[in-house]
């Protein structure tokens, strides 16, 4: 591929610069890529018919979007893309290699649009009035912060008004829901619009996270084993209980999944199946921009993030690891913000591993598998490093519920290992 061929053109950078073109949604950023690229590179299912690139299995669309890919960049001209190459631009490039589809670009586009509006009002949180408890508790019997609220409304409507997600499934709803706006696609999003968001009246980072699926073709509810009742032990109608058979499918099948980290630069990282990718938010221009290509986890790491308050209730494997970290002529050092996004992100980079284990009260953790423990386990992965339970691997665990919580070790692959021998 020619990198010429990439270059925004006058028309892009105008498209995606603008503010009305956000308010305006995705799909009109994507399709004016689509048509401002060289028509002989690209195949019938990037131009915007949204059909010929249906989705076919785990990460990887259907041949016809990857027909007359050119030859992949080279190393150099990758390099050359970061601080350079927008995220549409970016997720175009994924359209043609064959790694997301036309309709699924448009939902990636959707959610960087979502938190492009997330983090301008978790950066004016304390001058609006936004700090603080909105009144109410979510479904975990949890506080939700004003912030929690408006961020979810934001998420939802995003994903909705762009027409190709069928089931959103979200931190602060109880139930998911069968969106009716859709108009293909039907992707299945599950999302925490503003995690870690018990840190936000302080101003430290904060995050979104998620996951998206696939519609379930077999959402034949006949022998599956799925709860038909909500957390407050209310019936769910039949809607109800297919969209939760939508969502309650192992991290294995993940084809996209991502995070967007608000602190002192908001950055979206995510996978579409083939490596992670990290984009920065440049305020300038409104867009997201190409700053982390191909991240990998540093194989082993001697930074551990737990929260060592919990430590009385963990089990003796656990403790004895503790032990083990702060032993030696070069102990490993601590670094635990307690924002899930945050950690994490510096877990890729640096190397290391985050944990939120059981312990004797809640056996499974605190962490919520669909969006917080499946989607980072999947983006570990990506970059080369480990996502487990302590005793199996998270992609594998097939929740049957939506709010299901799991313990979760995570990060750099030696330093995960180490500590499942420790509980083993
Ligand atoms: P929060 O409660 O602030 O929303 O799962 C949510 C989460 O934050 C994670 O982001 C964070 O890593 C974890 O909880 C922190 O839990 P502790 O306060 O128990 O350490």
């Amino acid at each position: 591929m020619k990198t010429a061929a990439w270059r925004p053109s006058k028309m892009m950078t105008t498209t995606t610069t603008k503010g009305a073109a956000l308010a305006r949604g995705a799909t009109t950023a994507t399709t004016t890529l689509a048509r401002s690229t060289t028509s002989s590179s690209v195949s019938a299912g990037a131009k915007g018919s949204g059909v010929a690139c249906r989705a076919s299995g785990k990460g990887k669309f259907g041949a016809s979007a990857a027909v007359s890919v050119t030859p992949a960049s080279t190393a150099v001209e990758q390099e050359n893309e970061v601080g350079t190459m927008t995220f549409t631009t970016w997720l175009l490039k994924q359209e043609m290699k064959g790694n997301v589809t036309n309709e699924m670009a448009v939902v990636l586009n959707s959610i960087a649009l979502a938190c492009k509006q997330i983090s301008s009002l978790v950066t004016r949180a304390g001058l609006q009035g936004m700090t603080g408890l909105a009144g109410e508790q979510n479904v975990q019997g949890e506080d939700q912060k004003k912030l929690d609220v408006i961020s979810n409304d934001i998420f939802s409507d995003c994903l909705k008004n762009c027409g190709r997600t069928g089931t959103i499934a979200s931190e602060e709803e109880e139930v998911p829901i069968a969106v009716e706006q859709t108009f293909s696609g039907d992707y299945v999003v599950c999302f925490d619009p503003l995690d870690g968001s018990s840190n936000i009246d302080a101003g430290i980072s904060v995050g979104s996270i998620f996951g998206i699926f696939e519609p379930n073709e077999e959402c034949n509810l006949e022998g599956k084993n799925i709860v038909t009742e909500s957390t407050d032990g209310d019936d769910l109608d039949i809607s109800q209980q297919e969209s939760l058979l939508h969502c309650c499918r192992p991290g294995k099948d993940l084809l996209s999944a991502g995070y967007v980290m608000y602190s002192s630069s908001t950055v979206l990282v995510l996978s579409v199946g083939d490596g992670v990718y990290g984009f920065t938010l440049d305020t300038l221009i409104g867009d997201f921009v190409l700053s982390h290509n191909n991240i990998k986890i540093p194989e082993s790491g001697k930074i551990y993030s737990f929260n060592e308050g919990n430590m009385k209730g963990w089990s003796d494997g656990l403790k004895n690891y503790m032990d083990f970290v702060k032993d030696g002529e070069k102990p490993y050092s601590s670094r635990y913000i307690g924002s899930l996004v945050g950690d994490f992100h510096r877990t890729m980079l640096y190397g290391g591993v985050y944990g939120y284990p059981g312990d004797v009260r809640n056996k499974n953790g605190k962490l919520r598998l669909l969006y917080e423990c499946a989607p980072m386990s999947f983006l570990a992965e990506q970059a080369g490093g480990k996502g487990s339970t302590g005793t199996c691997r998270v992609l594998d665990i097939v929740p049957d519920q939506v709010h299901q919580r799991c313990p979760l070790f995570i990060g750099s692959t030696k330093e995960v290992e180490i500590i499942e021998k420790f509980l083993s």
